[in-house]
């Protein structure tokens, strides 16, 4: 081989990049990035591709949504070789993808009615992930305009700007459009408010089935399936199942004032005295409490604070210890310090948030492995 057709190979490798859309057995169908040098009329959009031996060998794992370099395309067999995974900027285990940056939550304003304390849960689960959010009220076919127009006011108030849509008389596409272009999104939301309609209004080929609601009985009956990437024809990648309907919060106290727009926005323009303020009142806090989700703050800020006190009692042995191997090899337990333990707490707090996005829909088209992950037990 000549220095000159090596040193087109590595050229030619990292500019072959694209996304895992789907998985299935040992095969990934990825959707190719369009880099001018290899635009044309024959190239697919996408190509069959397996995963090289080297990775295979590092335990390196390829998910839907991974960012990845693709080797010896085949143009007319549609097929090509995984060569190299990127780092991944998110993970959710279930449903498994990589990169999602934005949370798609769906309320509806009535049928069910819109429990604004459900809604504020669900906003902080979704703060706690650092994704981008976007907040539909749905069947606004069903409520007068001035309840649309109540509800847009209110959550204004809360830093939020609402998208009031009907997923069954609007024209879905383009009003979702600006929001979900270039992002990859998760639709999350209670039972009954929409989403597996809204799924299938912008992917067709979804099949979600809808007016189901999951309860007791209808869990666990239905097959896990593999998430699955679509395009939406104005870009962006959507995930054709939805994901947490049950958010549970449990974050380092200290954390919480940020996964609430309205406090993030006292504290920039008044930072209060001491670093570790909890905004209960402490002396020059600069957090007011004439706003509305003040008393749930609050609220969530004693949960936090038991939870946090229930680890540290719980977890002084092993988890608030580290374990020091002595010269003899006999093995000390030292307390950590508490700063990096209160890091340990918030990074665990935020990956459980990760892991919590569950997936909330399990009656789908099943062409994907179904066996992959098992069911919790508590969904
Ligand atoms: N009137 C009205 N009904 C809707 C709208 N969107 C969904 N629905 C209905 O609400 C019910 C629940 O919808 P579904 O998509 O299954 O909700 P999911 O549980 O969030 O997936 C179904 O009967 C839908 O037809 C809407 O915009 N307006
Ligand atoms: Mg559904
Ligand atoms: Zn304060």
């Amino acid at each position: 081989m000549t220095t000159e057709s090596s040193a087109a190979d590595c050229k030619q490798e990292p500019s072959l990049w694209g996304t895992v859309l789907a998985v299935q057995a040992n095969f990934y169908q990825v959707q190719l990035d369009a880099p001018a040098e290899h635009a044309g009329p024959l190239r697919p959009a996408t190509l069959l591709c397996t995963r090289r031996a080297r990775l295979k060998k590092m335990g390196q794992q390829v998910m839907v949504g991974d960012r990845v370099a693709l080797e010896e395309p085949d143009w007319d067999g549609g097929r090509g070789a995984i060569a190299t995974v990127a780092p991944r900027h998110t993970q959710l285990d279930r449903p498994p993808v990589a990169n999602a940056n934005q949370i798609l939550l769906v309320f509806s304003l009535t049928e069910p009615d819109l429990d604004p304390h459900q809604l504020s849960r669900f906003l902080i689960k979704a703060e706690t992930t650092a994704m981008a959010i976007a907040l539909v009220l749905n069947k606004r076919d069903l409520v007068a305009p001035t309840v649309v127009d109540a509800w847009g006011d209110r959550l204004a108030a809360w830093g939020y700007a609402p998208i009031p849509l009907s997923v069954t008389c609007d024209p879905v596409q383009a009003t979702l459009d600006p929001y979900l272009r270039d992002r990859a999104t998760i639709i999350s939301g209670p039972s009954g408010v929409g989403k597996s309609s809204l799924i299938n209004r912008l992917i067709p080929q979804a099949h979600l089935r809808t007016g189901r609601v999951s309860g007791k009985l209808g869990r666990g009956r239905h097959t896990t399936r593999h998430v699955e990437l679509f395009q939406l024809p104005g870009g962006g990648l959507l995930a054709d199942t939805p994901g947490f309907n049950q958010p549970d919060i449990d974050c380092a106290p200290g954390d919480l004032a940020q996964y609430f727009p309205e406090m993030r926005q006292q504290l920039g323009d008044r930072p209060c005295q001491f670093a570790d303020c909890l905004h209960q009142g402490e002396p020059g806090c600069g957090v007011t409490t004439d706003w509305e989700r003040y008393a749930d703050y609050l609220a969530l800020l004693a949960t936090c604070l038991d939870q946090e006190q229930q680890r540290q009692s719980q977890g002084e042995d092993h988890e608030g210890m580290k374990v020091k191997v002595g010269e003899a090899g006999q093995i000390h337990h030292e307390p950590r310090l508490q700063a990096k333990k209160y890091r340990r707490v918030s990074r665990r707090s935020r990956q459980q948030s990760l892991q919590d996005l569950h997936y909330e829909v399990r009656d789908g088209v099943d062409h994907l492995d179904p066996t992959a992950w098992d069911e919790d037990p508590s969904d």
